[in-house]
């Protein structure tokens, strides 16, 4: 549900201490874009200096609450944030177009819970404001722009006006605030290495509770099995699997596996997370020859990624339709062009802190411990330390993997 309502927003504390000395209009002409005078300006002194933003619209989305401003459609298009860098964050219209654009002071003043105003993934409107766009795209190249805004940086092509309500978002905690990782995608792909580094089951554990909260649908994806004798990976392999979670087993190295994830990724929205070094980036290069992300070797003393990619970058694949067609009609006409790809590829994790997650909810998105948790005595119980847990018997009668229960304890105490 949103309704229509007035928006007080403060005005930045730089802002607070100028009395009314100065004319606003002079003010906004010299500090801000012009547009601002569209939104009434009230100032009763510095103490209650705020400004009434009349018009803008309050909804929830997946990411909580968010402001949408009025805008003029005449003047303002709609496009989709690439990347974020700093004060720049990176727009592509819907013609392929690519504009650094800097965003209204506004919607910062009024997002003071994100450390990121816009996220990559973001759906966008936003105004441009002379200047020719950084990069027209060539269609017959597979990625549209080398998200590189050096060139440019400083230079504001556009300003971002208005952020669309959010689907599918991956966010974390990061100094206590929540932190959009990216937005609107559909997928979540957990990249892990079977070796160099080796596989931590907790950060999987981590990552499937953010994604079963944010209702983003997770795989995961074991990579460097060249390194290893596949078979010892069963074990984990089958936990998942039982799980109802897709498992893919591949290699950037060889090969393996890449037709069976691009299968994965069509069509889809898809994000990729996991450690710095598992070849998060690796997989995309081998999905895609001539994509060029840059890789890093991983270090031989601490077998740690080197934080290679460090920005989370939207990215179109052009992959052909799946080849496994078993259960697609084959009197179908083959005519029409594959749908979209997108991925989000991003920098390595360091430490996952959950958003937004009680405790008392962690039970109910682990697959495996729900269906006990209304078999304990206690309708409180935290599956820890009662008596008479069903959780507990589960995890001894061995339905439930002593892994997982240990995962879930740590994730519920942090
Ligand atoms: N043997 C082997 N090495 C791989 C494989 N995939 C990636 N690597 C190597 O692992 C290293 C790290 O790969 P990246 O693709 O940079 O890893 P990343 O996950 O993108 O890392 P960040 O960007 O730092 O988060 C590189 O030296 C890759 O060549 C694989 O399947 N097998
Ligand atoms: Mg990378
Ligand atoms: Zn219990």
């Amino acid at each position: 549900m949103s309704k229509k309502r007035k928006i007080r927003t403060d005005f930045r504390k730089n802002r607070e201490i100028r009395t009314r000395q100065k004319d606003y209009t002079e003010h906004f002409d010299n500090e801000d874009f012009d547009e601002e005078l569209a939104e009434r300006v009230r100032a009763k002194g510095k103490f209650s200096r705020k400004r009434t933003v009349a018009g803008a619209e309050i909804t929830e989305d997946a990411s909580g609450t968010v402001v949408l401003p009025e805008i003029d459609q005449q003047e303002c298009r709609l496009g989709r944030v690439l990347c974020v860098k700093g004060l720049v964050s990176l727009v592509e219209d819907a013609q392929g177009m690519v504009y650094p654009c800097t965003i209204r002071r506004l919607l910062k003043s009024l997002a003071t819970d994100q450390r990121h105003v816009v996220a990559a993934g973001d759906h966008v409107w936003f105004r441009t404001v002379g200047g020719r766009p950084d990069v027209h795209s060539d269609p017959q190249r597979t990625q549209p722009h080398s998200n590189e805004p050096s060139a440019t940086a400083g230079l504001s092509e556009g300003i971002i006006e208005r952020i669309e309500p959010r689907r599918g978002v991956l966010s974390r905690t990061s100094r206590g605030q929540q932190q959009v990782i990216v937005a609107n995608v559909d997928q979540l792909i957990i990249v892990v290495s079977a070796a160099e580094p080796r596989i931590k089951p907790n950060l999987i554990d981590r990552l499937l509770v953010t994604a079963e909260r944010a209702r983003i649908c997770p795989a995961i994806c074991i990579n460097k099995i060249d390194l290893v004798n596949p078979a010892d990976l069963m074990p984990l392999v089958g936990v998942y699997g039982r799980l109802g979670y897709r498992v893919l087993m591949t290699s950037a190295e060889t090969h393996f596996g890449i037709q069976q994830l691009r299968n994965q990724l069509v069509g889809q929205e898809t994000v990729v997370t996991g450690q710095s070094g598992v070849g998060k980036s690796s997989l995309l290069n081998a999905m895609q020859p001539g994509l060029d992300r840059k890789v890093q070797v991983v270090s031989r003393e601490t077998q740690k990624g080197r934080h290679t990619t460090t920005t989370a970058e939207l990215i179109r694949l052009e992959l052909p339709p799946p080849v496994n067609t078993v259960d697609a009609p084959s009197d179908l006409p083959q005519a029409g062009l594959p749908p979209a790809s997108y991925v989000v590829d991003t920098p390595g994790i360091r430490q996952f802190e959950l958003w937004d997650v009680i405790p008392e909810e962690v039970a109910g998105y682990f697959r495996d411990i729900r269906p006990y948790v209304s078999k304990c005595r206690y309708s409180d119980c935290t599956h820890t330390h009662e008596e008479a847990c069903a959780v507990k018997d589960a995890v001894a009668d061995g339905w439930v993997d002593t892994r997982r229960y240990e995962s879930y304890v740590q994730i519920r105490e942090g």
